[in-house]
């Protein structure tokens, strides 16, 4: 934590701040350890702070070593402006893209002798290289989701609903050993497949129907994202054809994935398969995004992102083929960028159309 604070701190000449006032959680977390709800973080060129509130003094000095805790009722922004005055702060950059208007304001009115900078993106810079222990955690909610899909392809039948399917995924991911789930989880069949991110609903599964699963576990604080779309019954040569393509079109996005390769040609890697075979229109979200602590970060694998991927992060890849009024595939894996090449975390079979 200390060095992710110093390369903080070794970014305050090129933001034009002296001081950084963290509150984003997963950017506290990052930066500090501290897994609380509630708690903002002051990082001074020599000290660093973490205001929380009573319920979370006695476990922030547990979490975090080097940090000063600093006990304050509220939102803290006195206390803020309190070591602001101690610690000479002139420029405190704060988090444009976290903190809401209301949240601005009152900081201004308090921090009257101090220039607030909203900046973007400066931590999720930092936390886009990831280090060898966050890489384990992403490994491990990899390995769990994993587990979880081989275990529910079991009760995946006529007559099953998506909720029930959701819920048992839900419950394996916890019993796997994950904080929890990453994000609702999609359960979409039929011709609800067509919606991208169709979360599970009461529909009742039919045979012959699609089945796409996108899900992901959390383990301490990291994400994994995987989906999977299987036919319930043996797959028609449609369904199998469109699998195929998706599929081509995923091995070939996941194979332009190395460090020194731009976003937007891995993204095209997937969409000119897809485009070849007549269904572009149908492809209309991004192939993949970054994740860590968060389930969609940086960088966005898109044909509008240039981001050069570098070694460390991690990133899904994720085509999809969505007709409506017929159903819809997509393939997803959780991937790792290396220099040279890449490797594809999640190991759920996808060779072919898996018919339960
Ligand atoms: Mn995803």
């Amino acid at each position: 934590m200390q060095e992710r604070v110093k390369r903080l701190q070794g970014l305050f000449d090129v933001n034009g701040v002296d001081a950084f006032y963290v509150t984003a959680p997963e950017n506290r977390y990052y930066l500090s350890g501290f897994s609380g709800t509630s708690g903002a973080l002051l990082l001074c060129r020599n000290n660093s702070y973490l205001i929380t509130d009573f319920r979370y003094t006695s476990q922030a000095s547990q979490e975090c070593p080097g940090f000063e805790i600093i006990e304050a009722p509220g939102n803290g922004i006195e206390a803020l402006a309190g070591l602001c005055r101690k610690d000479h702060v002139s420029q405190l950059g704060c988090e444009g893209d976290n903190l809401t208007y209301a949240q601005f304001q009152a900081l201004r009115q308090v921090l009257t002798s101090v220039e607030l900078k909203p900046v973007s993106g400066v931590v999720e810079g930092l936390r886009l290289h990831k280090d060898a222990y966050e890489l384990r955690c992403i490994e491990e909610a990899v390995r769990i989701a994993d587990r979880a899909f081989a275990r529910i392809t079991a009760i995946i039948r006529p007559g099953v609903s998506e909720v029930e399917i959701a819920l048992e995924l839900e419950f394996l991911i916890r019993r796997l050993g994950a904080d929890g789930i990453g994000f609702a989880t999609i359960v979409a069949s039929g011709t609800r497949s067509a919606l991208p991110h169709g979360v599970a609903s009461a529909k009742i599964i039919e045979a012959g129907d699609l089945v796409t699963l996108d899900f992901g576990a959390v383990y301490r604080g990291y994400h994994s994202d995987i989906t999977r779309t299987v036919a319930v019954g043996q797959g028609t040569p449609r369904q199998e054809d469109i699998y195929n393509i998706v599929l081509e079109a995923q091995m070939s996005a996941i194979a332009a994935v190395k460090a020194g390769v731009r976003t937007s040609e891995v993204d095209r890697a997937a969409r000119d398969i897809i485009k070849k075979n007549g269904y572009g229109d149908y492809f209309g979200h991004g192939t993949g995004h970054g994740l860590g602590l968060n389930i969609h970060e940086g960088p966005r694998l898109s044909a509008k992102d240039d981001t050069v991927l570098q070694a460390g992060m991690a990133v899904t890849v994720e085509p999809g083929i969505y007709l409506p009024g017929w159903g819809g595939i997509r393939i997803e894996d959780t991937v790792l960028v290396e220099n040279g090449g890449r490797r594809v975390l999640t190991r759920s079979p996808k060779d072919r159309l898996l018919s339960l």
